[in-house]
């Protein structure tokens, strides 16, 4: 173990080095080298994209329960040639562009960049990141990548309508679905632009995290949230390349004429598809070879952010700090061996689906280590129900479930009846929105105060919480009902074959529950914008916390800290002996005399 000392920020010189306060506006606020500034960039357009995303998906939900009837309100409007209804390849268009929003421009960024670049530097205590200009580029790069999906839903053809997935040749042939013209292209080039942001965060997050950490705080000593990012950050690095180098192959297939995906002698719609001589397996080996470990940069910070609520809020060290290390680690290594569980119908030689099967099936094991860890840090704990404490408690559950039916999907005789049935739908929603967004609400209500100085309201948040949580599982569990009676997805009409017919009454409590979600979401954005301007002011420490984010001012100004942070222990010393209050945060000196602290872990 290694003590490391803050790279070469100095904190007096932390004024000099261009995010002055003497800047413009513009630099105050747009195109700020600030990373906490940065950070709340990122959070307002992924919410805003959580907004765009979460009505695509509405507008699928209507569909699937009251087919080929007007949509009301936007129906008239938006398709007023089909007299209101959803066209079967506006209904492709709707559930792709549903998940590259909620994928590429929610989850991911609202993880890595909203909290990572708001928590890196005020959870290792330093000023700010190593390289600002490359923090900020990789928020504006993500503005090319807006234009382009905005854009796609106006031109000719449409948005991309291949799924999130962009399988070809549906996505490589323009002549393979009306949705596959320029929107698919702008889908393309789109994601390159997010590939691209991803790669320059990553860079910059893993080198802060090694050179910028203040003096003290080793490796392990670090809170569980940056172990996530960081680890995340490392699967970005070793990942995003491939995905960025594919999305680039096929937008040559489709612009250029090469045929990578394209196979020989491929005719579509009565006309020869071009190029040929290529693979469509390929691409879903390379696809999901960064996909993969993507639903893992997409959960392991919130795996970090959730342990750090847990400890706060039960006033307990974490249990088993090491251990949830490891696992993240371990979960990170496996998930790059196992990206062939998405293709055991794909055609691939059957021979790897034993292996695919067996390693998917490991990541139970990383897992369980992880679920077993949070019982332990919130067992026998004086727990305080705070909203973020909530939705800290629910990842967990929401999280057992989705691991679970992964484990049913994994195995291969199972996944042949159920792939491409709304049991996959089921699943990624509970790991990625009974997961995932459950860990970023409790994130922004817990750090909202050291973010924007004031508190949420603790009732309309615990509101939120219940509402969402019951409209939640309301939505998402039946769909694991559905799947296992076959009922597929993404198909515009399942009912047209009699034997979904009767699961339609299911649908349409599904849609309900969902609506209902959405409009939890509305009390959510009021009490945000709200507490913004008008909730009560609160000090730098208002969970009595640990970790350095808290010894800063709320909001923290530039440079972040008032002077040098110096490290002398694991941010998870709640009630410790050695201290007079039920926490230990890690900046103060243990007392003179003390007897030598032996390590918590
Ligand atoms: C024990 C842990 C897990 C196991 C064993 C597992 C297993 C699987 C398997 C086998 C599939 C493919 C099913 C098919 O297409 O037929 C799948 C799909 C998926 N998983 Fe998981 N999974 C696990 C955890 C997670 C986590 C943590 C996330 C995200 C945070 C996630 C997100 C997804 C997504 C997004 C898909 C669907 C992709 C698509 O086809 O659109 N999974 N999972
Ligand atoms: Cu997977």
């Amino acid at each position: 173990m290694s003590t490391t000392v803050a790279g070469s920020h100095d904190f007096e010189g932390a004024h000099a080095h261009g995010h002055g306060h003497a800047a413009g506006f513009l630099r105050t606020y747009v195109f700020s080298l600030d990373h906490k500034v940065i950070g709340i960039q990122f959070l307002f357009s992924t919410l805003l994209w959580f907004v765009v995303g979460g009505l695509l998906a509405l507008a699928v939900r209507w569909q699937l329960a009251w087919p080929w009837s007007d949509m009301p309100v936007v129906g008239r409007m938006l398709f007023a040639h089909e007299g209101g209804q959803i066209a079967p390849e506006f209904y492709t268009m709707l559930f792709t562009m549903h998940a590259t929003v909620m994928i590429f421009f929610v989850i991911i960024p609202v993880l890595a960049g909203a909290f990572g670049n708001f928590l890196i530097p005020l959870m290792i205590g330093a000023d700010d990141m190593a390289f600002p200009t490359l923090n900020m580029l990789s928020y504006w790069f993500m503005w090319p990548a807006f234009i382009c999906m905005t854009a796609s839903f106006f031109v000719t053809g449409g948005a991309a309508a291949a799924g999130w997935t962009s399988y070809p040749p549906l996505s490589s042939v323009p002549a393979a679905a009306p949705g596959s013209e320029a929107g698919q292209t702008l889908w393309l080039l789109g994601l390159t632009f997010v590939g691209v942001s991803s790669m320059m965060g990553s860079v910059n997050y893993m080198t802060t995290i090694i050179q910028m950490r203040a003096p003290g705080m080793t490796m392990f000593r670090l809170p569980m949230t940056i172990w996530g990012m960081f680890i995340t950050a490392l699967l970005q690095a070793f990942a995003l390349p491939v995905l960025t180098a594919v999305g680039f192959m096929q937008l040559m297939d489709r612009t250029l004429g090469t045929g990578f995906f394209i196979p020989e002698f491929l005719i579509v719609n009565n006309t020869p598809a071009g190029a040929g001589g290529g693979q469509p397996l390929l691409w879903q080996h390379l696809f999901w070879f960064y996909s993969h470990p993507a639903v893992y940069i997409m959960i392991l910070p919130a795996m970090g952010m959730v342990s750090d609520i847990m400890t706060t809020f039960a006033r307990k060290p974490l249990f088993g700090y090491k251990p949830m290390i490891y696992s993240i680690a371990g979960i990170a290594g496996l998930g790059f061996i196992v990206w062939g569980h998405h293709m055991f119908m794909s055609g691939m030689n059957p021979a790897l689906g034993m292996t695919f099967m067996v390693s998917t099936m490991m990541i139970a094991l990383p897992s369980a280590i992880k679920v077993f860890n949070w019982l332990g840090t919130i067992w026998g704990g004086k727990i305080e129900y705070t909203t973020s404490m909530l939705f800290a408690l629910s990842f967990v559950a929401m999280f057992i479930i989705g691991g679970l039916s992964g484990i049913f999907m994994a195995a291969t005789p199972v996944d042949i009846f159920i792939h491409d049935t709304y049991f996959i739908v089921a699943h990624i929603h509970y790991v990625l929105f009974g997961g995932t967004a459950f860990g970023v609400f409790g994130g922004i209500y817990y750090w909202f105060p050291k973010m924007f100085g004031r508190t949420m309201n603790e009732f309309w948040g615990k509101v939120h919480f219940f509402l969402s949580f019951i409209f939640f599982n309301g939505t998402f569990f039946p769909m694991h009902i559905l799947g296992a009676g076959g009922f597929p997805r993404r198909l515009a009409d399942p009912y047209h074959y009699e034997a979904f017919a009767h699961l339609q009454p299911m649908n349409q409590f599904i849609t309900i529950c969902a609506l209902g979600m959405g409009a939890a979401q509305l009390i959510f954005a009021a009490n945000f914008i709200y507490s913004l301007f008008f909730g009560p002011k609160c000090g730098r420490n208002p969970w009595h916390a640990n970790s350095l984010e808290w010894i800063a001012p709320s909001p923290p100004g530039h440079g972040n800290f008032d002077a040098q942070p110096i490290v002398y222990r694991g941010p998870y010393e709640y009630n410790s002996p050695e201290s007079d209050e039920d926490y230990y945060p890690q900046n103060v000196p243990p007392k003179p005399g003390a007897p030598k602290q032996k390590p918590a872990h």
